[in-house]
């Protein structure tokens, strides 16, 4: 599993890093922004090998100079090629515009996540864990799924938690759903809640649901009119999924496509699978 540790200047993510791999392996500083590139450190753990992905920090747009300006870049690919995203929280400084821009870079990528609060110690005596969760909640609204692990990097605290949970995540991403299973649910989802059609336009149908890939688990919806599914139904019913399958707590990724008509055969209908089949998210 390679894990792409992400978060702002002095977030702790060296430490965290050099408590994983149990050595002194990147440099931590009291100096913000010291580790300039994204650093691979391979640890093992219970007989697994992972990679650590230690990215640069990354500074506040308004002072961003061209080094800074590679450092999001760099922090960017390293979200690209990660499995898994730990993002690192600093828990003694208010939530910033850098970690809204990771955290959209992630939610862009699909990528499953973790949120590590980290300096817990120096936080755990101001807060709690259930007004940080509200905190977390309002400011981050886009990661109400991701799980989120309390740590004090400094001293190694819940590090390894946080590894089980990010394995966890990896396995979740990977899972796939029968498509018997997938439409029973689907048709479920849609009992609760149909598509709303806008005023004139036809019903909208959802004939047939299929898991086409997974990490992303990648879902194709085959409906009569996939450009009248709103946003706002696909995150819905991207929600609801996600609470009925074994997609808990990763993002999935939504297509409405194309189709004349219900199918009652196994496999997704030809004409859709075309190459000028619609999509629409
Ligand atoms: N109190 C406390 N300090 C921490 C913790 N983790 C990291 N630090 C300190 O925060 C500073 C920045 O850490 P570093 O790993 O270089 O952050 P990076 O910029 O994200 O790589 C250093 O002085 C660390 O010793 C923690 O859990 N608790
Ligand atoms: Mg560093």
């Amino acid at each position: 599993m390679k894990l792409a540790i992400v978060g702002k200047r002095n977030a702790g993510k060296s430490t965290l890093v050099n408590a994983l791999a149990g050595e002194e392996r990147v440099i931590v500083s009291e100096i913000p922004g010291t580790t300039r590139d994204a650093v691979d450190v391979r640890f093992e753990k219970d007989g697994r090998v992972y990679v650590a992905i230690d990215t640069a920090g990354v500074r506040k747009k308004r002072s961003m100079n061209d080094v800074d300006f590679y450092s999001f870049t760099r922090a960017l690919a390293s979200i690209r090629r990660a499995d898994v995203v730990l993002m690192l929280i600093d828990a003694t400084v208010p939530i910033g515009e850098v970690d809204l821009k990771l955290v959209r870079a992630i939610v862009y990528e699909h990528k499953p996540v973790v949120i590590g609060i980290n300096k817990w110690d120096l936080a755990h005596e101001k807060t709690d864990i259930e007004a940080f969760d509200e905190y977390l909640a309002k400011a981050v609204p886009n990661l109400v799924y991701a799980p989120i692990v309390l740590l004090t990097a400094r001293d190694g605290k819940n590090v390894d938690a946080a590894i089980d949970v990010a394995l966890a995540l990896h396995k979740q991403a990977h899972e796939r759903i029968s498509t018997a299973k997938l439409n029973e649910t689907m048709e479920q989802v849609v009992g609760e809640r149909e598509p709303m059609p806008k005023r004139g336009t036809k019903r909208i149908r959802i004939y047939y649901a299929t898991q086409v890939a997974t990490a992303p688990p990648t879902i194709v919806f085959f409906c009569n009119n996939p450009d009248l599914v709103t946003e706002n139904y696909r995150r819905f019913m991207e929600n609801r999924l996600r609470d009925l399958l074994p997609f808990k707590e990763v993002p999935m990724r939504l297509e409405f496509r194309a189709s004349g008509a219900k199918r009652t055969g196994e496999g997704p209908p030809r004409s859709a699978a075309s190459k000028d089949s619609h999509t629409s998210r």
